[in-house]
């Protein structure tokens, strides 16, 4: 009599589960031993819609390169300057996920085993604790002056005159938010480091992330041809599934907990 499907899904899952845990307990303690590369599945549960979560996500109802670009920004300032503080709201009202605090207790369980790099702009793995965390894209709470001032003075942005976009009330130079737009270089350094924590590891952890959005996804493909095992984390299929030698069809606050620190098991 063939088993019901849920519980051969069931045991699928606890086998898969167990076949990670595995992957991460042969890297514990190892100096770098685990990359874990997220996106914005990772703040989902905390809240945080996804870039492409199709009913409330960003991408429906706006084009993001329309609005996380220079050119959108200078299009229409004051649009973008309400976005971005529509998303700060957000971001300040989220509070960490159980998938946040299971990597921050993986870092101090395991000094030096970790190296987190993330694509988010919102401060949720600092706030866990992960204060080290490698920021791809920037900081969604910083502010930085549109362009460098053109009368050669450093002008902090606190002093500049309220208005959406906040401006210099000397040279007009508008503020505008500390994230890496479409277009834009990353940090050097940043991603300097990324490359080098893909390279060193044992295991890359992916979790979160679509992996639609480049140099970023590239991080995975470069750890695997360095031999790393790639172990991906995500309810759904993203666009880097070939890269992993195992998936996990989970969210990012029920997988991980297990998965780091082995105290919970599936289903319970
Ligand atoms: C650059 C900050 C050049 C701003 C962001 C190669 C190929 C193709 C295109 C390119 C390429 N190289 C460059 C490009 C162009 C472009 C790009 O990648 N375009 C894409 C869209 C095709 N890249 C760039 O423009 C980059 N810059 O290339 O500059 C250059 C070089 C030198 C000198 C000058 C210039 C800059 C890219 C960074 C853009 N900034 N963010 C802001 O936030 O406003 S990217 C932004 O979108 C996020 O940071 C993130 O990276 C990305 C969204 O992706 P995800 O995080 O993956 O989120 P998404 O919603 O897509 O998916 C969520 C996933 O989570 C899903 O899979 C879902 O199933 C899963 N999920 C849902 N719930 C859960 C879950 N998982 C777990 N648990 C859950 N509960």
């Amino acid at each position: 009599m063939r088993r019901p499907l849920r519980r051969r899904h069931l045991n699928a899952a606890v086998q898969s589960l167990a076949a990670a845990q595995a992957l991460v307990r042969a890297v514990r303690g190892r100096p770098g031993g685990l990359c874990v590369l997220t996106g914005a599945g990772m703040s989902a549960e905390s809240g945080i819609p996804t870039f492409r979560d199709a009913l409330t996500g960003l991408w429906a109802r706006f084009d993001p390169a329309e609005l996380a670009s220079e050119d959108g920004f200078r299009a229409d300032p004051q649009r973008v300057w309400d976005w971005y503080a529509e998303r700060r709201e957000a971001a300040r009202a989220a509070e960490p996920n159980a998938g946040h605090h299971a990597l921050a207790r993986f870092a101090r369980r395991w000094p030096g085993t970790l190296a987190l790099v993330t694509q988010n702009v919102d401060d949720l793995h600092q706030r866990a604790g992960n204060t080290d965390a490698v920021r791809l894209h920037g900081d969604l709470l910083a502010d930085r002056w549109l362009q460098a001032c053109p009368r050669r003075r450093d002008c902090s942005p606190d002093a500049a005159v309220p208005g959406r976009p906040p401006r210099c009330g000397e040279c007009g130079n508008p503020l505008r938010p500390g994230v890496v737009w479409f277009g834009e270089e990353l940090p050097p350094q940043a991603l300097e480091a990324a490359r080098q924590a893909a390279e060193a590891c044992a295991l890359m952890l992916v979790v979160g992330t679509s992996g639609a959005v480049w140099p970023a996804a590239g991080l995975v493909g470069l750890a695997r041809r360095r031999g790393a095992q790639v172990l991906i984390v995500n309810p759904a299929a993203s666009e880097i599934d070939d890269e992993a030698h195992l998936v996990l069809r989970g969210t990012a606050a029920r997988m991980l907990p297990p998965l780091l620190l082995d105290d919970t098991v599936l289903g319970s």
